[in-house]
């Protein structure tokens, strides 16, 4: 039986970062998801479900068990020593744990993905990212340490709560999967160096928005739908349509709307590491405009609109490839359009 640890730790020699002190930090990780997933499996029994009645910096209604997930988080994380500094989706600010010298990790998370979801027992989840302190800083301005491109991240990951719970984690050499066994409470190695599927005939998008969105995508949504070899799959929690796009292939989209004209995503905490997953494992991830990981990031809270999946469905998406598959002669190229309209 091989965990993550153990998995993470037999990558010595062929990762730079695989060593005793960053597992110890990816334990922070597996520990606190671990007594996440308890509680969400618990959640109508220990009366932790519905609302807090408290709005987030999101402005998003915080749910009882987005507010256990971050304090779970904080508090397994906040004793790790060589974290630095922790960004959560939930909070205004960063917690500053340590000084440079020794907290030289950085671990940026969404808490609980989908949490409004969680009353209808839908799939939900946790999503990490991990970056160093910038080494151009000089240690005293932390937004420096925190707004760095994705292609900076050291490692970034996921868990779905789901009918199991999985992790899927990638440290830069390939994305590798495992399936927490609740009888032992340890993550058992399901599958390494997954590779997603080039094509995938499944389109994800809450359609509802169609109208709103820029003319390019709409104008996809058109020929997918005029093809006839396609199926549609939305479930609201962008961790298990990820999931479900990384093992099956296809395309997850969420635009610019109207009501979110830079989109809805997160760049931090959800576009970068499920981009840097999707990356390692052959797919792709861009926000119309340009490849999420080189985007440099403004403010901690900031979106995103997003296109991730199978590099061919992507391509087809995007015009990336000239938009050359029969059906899709007069498909223009998304970022054109979003560039014209300002939007993306
Ligand atoms: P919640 O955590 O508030 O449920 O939001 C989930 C999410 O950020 C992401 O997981 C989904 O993909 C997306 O929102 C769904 O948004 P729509 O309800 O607008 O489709």
């Amino acid at each position: 039986m091989t965990t993550v640890e153990r998995h993470f730790l037999d990558r010595k020699g062929r990762n730079p970062h695989a060593t005793e002190e960053f597992s110890w930090l990816l334990s922070g990780i597996t520990l606190a998801t671990k007594i996440i997933a308890a509680y969400v499996q618990r959640a109508g029994l220990l009366e932790i479900m519905g609302a807090t009645g408290r709005i987030n910096v999101q402005g998003e209604e915080v749910q009882k068990l987005d507010e256990f997930a971050n304090q779970t988080l904080v508090r397994c994380l906040g004793y790790r020593g060589n974290i630095g500094i922790l960004v959560s989706e939930e909070d205004e600010e960063p917690h500053q744990i340590q000084e440079a010298e020794t907290g030289k990790y950085i671990v940026l998370f969404d808490p609980l993905d989908g949490s409004s979801n969680i009353n209808a027992n839908v799939s939900i989840g946790t999503i990490f990212s991990i970056l160093q302190r910038s080494p151009e800083s000089d240690g005293r301005d932390v937004m420096t340490h925190i707004l760095q491109p994705g292609c900076n991240q050291v490692a970034a990951g996921y868990v779905v709560y789901g009918s199991s719970t999985v992790l899927a984690y990638t440290a830069g050499d390939g994305v590798h999967m495992f399936t927490l066994d609740p009888s032992i409470g340890a993550y058992i190695l399901a599958q390494e160096n997954i590779r997603m599927p080039e094509q995938g005939r499944i389109y994800s998008v809450n359609e509802a928005y169609c109208q709103t969105f820029p003319e390019g995508i709409q104008k996809y949504l058109e020929w997918v739908k005029a093809q006839g070899n396609y199926s549609s799959r939305y479930i609201g929690s962008l961790v298990a349509d990820f999931h479900r796009t990384l093992i099956r292939g296809g395309v997850f989209l969420y635009p610019g709307t109207k009501k979110a004209p830079q989109g809805k995503l997160r760049l931090l905490y959800e576009a970068n590491p499920l981009a840097f997953v999707a990356e390692q494992a052959g797919g792709v991830a861009t926000d119309g405009r340009q490849r999420i990981l080189d985007k440099q990031p403004q403010a901690m809270h900031e979106r995103t609109a997003l296109i991730i999946g199978s590099k061919d469905e992507v391509a087809q998406l995007t015009g990336a490839n000239g938009g050359n598959r029969e059906g899709n002669q007069n498909l223009r190229s998304v970022s054109a359009l979003l560039l014209k309209s300002g939007r993306g």
